[in-house]
């Protein structure tokens, strides 16, 4: 199996949810530590625009968005399954679930005062402003959660979790499974990027003793690569086969077109290339960087928009 490489950095919520399903799967993976702002010019030679955190390599292959990356990696290694049954389909919808409403919730709470001046505390002044009018970029004009709302939704949503763990070790049943790695990130994001906003946590002792579970699902091996190496990898392989030759066509754009993908909020960059597949799931678009060579750039269906690349 070709290399597994992860574009990320340490502080990400999202990145760690990954880094814990490679933990969980027990893969070998490299890593590349990229850039918490805009420029970042190595992931946009692999990514063609898309510039959110984190994205897999595996070889020419490019991933984009944690659901997709959870889905490859569970193709690569089925066990132990990230989509246990019988709640295969409750899973993926309470990690959707997760991954926007909880994420977005406990991060308006977490980046109160108190907060980004932990966040901050060993960067220069500088790196908080730049920070700030990167994600402003990023949103685009969508709202921003007032304070006080999100921490009344993020304590209500602590209780039902608490709840769903009143019976089970884990939020569907006794084994983990994509929900978990999704709603356990923004947690972890309070809990050790923010500490002292983290007493939130403290009013549901079952969800800590659920979160220090997780966090012992671990990282896997991973040993660290340079963002030159990787591009170099990817120059020199060559796309993986496309396994799985579905079209459903819903946009009246067929395969071979020229298309942009970009997410439908936060972080609009689009990335643009030939149209190669459009599967249930995901979309495949090919591209060819001057330093990456031909890649093929990947993205889900769900949270993604796609057009007609203008002539
Ligand atoms: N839906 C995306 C969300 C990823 C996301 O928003 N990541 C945050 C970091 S945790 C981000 O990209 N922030 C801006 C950046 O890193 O440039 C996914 O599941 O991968």
């Amino acid at each position: 199996m070709a290399d597994l490489i992860l574009h990320h950095y340490p502080t990400s919520p999202f990145a760690e949810k990954i880094r814990l399903v490679l933990g969980y799967k027990k893969l070998a993976w490299k890593s590349v530590i990229i850039p918490m702002i805009m420029p970042k010019p190595d992931v946009v030679a692999l990514t063609g625009g898309y510039r959110k955190t984190p994205i897999l390599q595996i070889g020419a292959d490019i991933y984009c968005d944690t659901a997709l990356i959870c889905d490859v990696l569970e193709h690569l290694q089925p066990e132990p399954s990230l989509y246990p049954e019988p709640s295969k389909g409750m899973g993926r919808t309470l990690a959707q679930w997760a991954d926007t409403t909880l994420f977005w919730t406990a991060m308006a709470y977490n980046f109160q005062p108190p907060g980004v001046a932990q966040v901050f505390a060993h960067a220069p002044p500088e790196a908080a402003k730049a920070f700030a009018e990167d994600r402003q970029a990023m949103r685009q004009g969508m709202p921003r959660m007032p304070a006080a709302d999100a921490a009344a939704a993020y304590k209500s949503y602590l209780r039902r979790m608490s709840d769903m763990l009143d019976e089970w070790p884990f939020l569907l049943g006794s084994l983990p499974s994509a929900a978990d790695f999704a709603a356990y990130h923004p947690l972890w994001f309070t809990r050790t990027r923010t500490p002292a906003m983290a007493g939130i946590l403290n009013a549901t002792p079952a969800v800590l003793t659920w979160m220090d579970r997780m966090a012992a699902i671990g990282h896997a091996n991973f040993e660290t690569f340079s963002a030159t190496d990787a591009i170099a990898v990817a120059a020199a392989a060559t796309p993986a086969p496309l396994h799985d030759d579905i079209f459903q066509d819903e946009h009246g754009i067929s395969l071979g077109s020229q298309v942009t993908i970009n997410s439908e909020n936060f972080g609009l960059e689009p990335t643009q290339g030939e149209l190669i597949a459009a599967t249930r799931m995901h979309y495949t678009l090919r591209r060819a960087d001057q330093r990456a060579g031909t890649v093929h750039v990947h993205f889900p269906r769900v949270g993604y928009i796609l057009k007609k690349a203008q002539a």
